[in-house]
């Protein structure tokens, strides 16, 4: 299955922690096709808290989605991430944002993410590993989606993906 990953961090050694992630994800199972490069983005939603990098990747599982989903939260336990304030500052945090054209809702995994088409932070990175992908519920593909963003927030390239 193809799968399209978010990685954000906003704590620690962010550059470290997105390196890190990519390697877990490896190992455990979800081979990278492509990463975009990193940007440099500010915070949306709870805005009082320190700037992220951010980075979208393409990977290749066998794992299903609720087994890609355990491994991302494996990692994300594995790098202390420790659930303190929702959408608040994490170390790592790991996000499915598409699986093929699947359209899945259940109460652990909603696919696709429900919020990734009016984020700068995500739309940005994707249109540029990705821009003819198609969203399986909105039917506009990831280019069209990041020309129409509804999303003001900054996100700056910072620099490529050296994994
Ligand atoms: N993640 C959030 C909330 N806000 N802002 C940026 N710039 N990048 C993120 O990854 C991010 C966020 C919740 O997961
Ligand atoms: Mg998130
Ligand atoms: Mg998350």
């Amino acid at each position: 299955m193809i799968y399209f990953l978010s990685l954000g961090s906003n704590l620690g050694n962010r550059g470290k922690n997105l390196t890190r992630a990519r390697r877990l994800l490896g190992e455990g199972g979800a081979g990278i096709l492509k990463a975009s490069s990193i940007y440099e983005t500010e915070p949306v939603d709870d805005k009082d808290q320190p700037w992220f990098l951010n980075q979208v990747l393409e990977v290749r599982s066998p794992l299903d989605p609720p087994s890609l989903l355990r491994l991302a939260k494996s990692i994300e336990a594995a790098m202390k991430r420790v659930p303190t304030v929702a959408k608040g500052p994490r170390t790592i945090d790991i996000d499915i944002l598409l699986a093929d054209d699947l359209v899945l809702e259940n109460r652990d995994l909603v696919i696709p993410h429900p919020r990734f088409a009016r984020r700068n932070f995500v739309l940005v990175p994707f249109s540029e590993i990705a821009p003819e992908i198609r969203h399986p519920v909105l039917g506009k593909t990831i280019r069209e989606l990041a020309l129409a963003s509804p999303d003001a927030s900054r996100v700056i390239a910072k620099n490529h993906c050296r994994s």
